[in-house]
C-alpha cells in the first residue's frame, strides 16, 4: 500500500507544478484572427496579463488603447500587457477602426 500513497503524492507534486507553470503565463489571451478579436471581451482581476496573438495570415493589425497601451501595427506575433489598475479598458485596432473591445479589470 505504501507504493501507492508515494504515486499519489508524486502525482499531486506533478500537477501543482504544472499548475505554476501556466501562472507564469497570460492570464487571458485575445486571438487575432479574420480581422477580429476572439474574444474581444475579457475580464480579468487587477495585476494580470493579457496577450493579444496576432494570427491572421499576415494581415496588418494593432492593437491599443490611448494614453494606456499599444502594441504597434504588426503581421504576426504577439503583444502583452499588465493591467495593475482596475477599470474598463476599451482598445481597437487602427488599422481596422470597427475591430474594438474591451478589457475589464476588477478589483
Ligand atoms: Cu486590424
Amino acid at each position: 500500500m505504501t507504493w501507492i500513497r508515494r504515486g499519489a503524492a508524486v502525482f499531486a507534486l506533478l500537477t501543482a507544478t504544472s499548475c505554476s507553470a501556466s501562472a507564469a503565463g497570460p492570464d487571458a489571451e485575445i486571438v487575432v484572427r479574420d480581422v477580429h478579436f476572439a474574444p474581444a471581451d475579457v475580464t480579468v482581476p487587477a495585476g494580470s496579463t493579457v496577450r493579444w496573438v496576432f494570427d491572421d495570415g499576415g494581415v496588418l493589425h494593432h492593437v491599443g488603447s490611448e494614453g494606456e497601451f499599444d502594441s504597434g501595427i504588426t503581421p504576426d506575433g504577439s503583444y502583452e500587457h499588465t493591467f495593475t489598475t482596475p477599470g474598463v479598458y476599451e482598445y481597437h485596432c487602427s488599422v481596422h477602426r470597427y475591430m474594438t473591445g474591451t478589457v475589464t479589470v476588477t478589483g
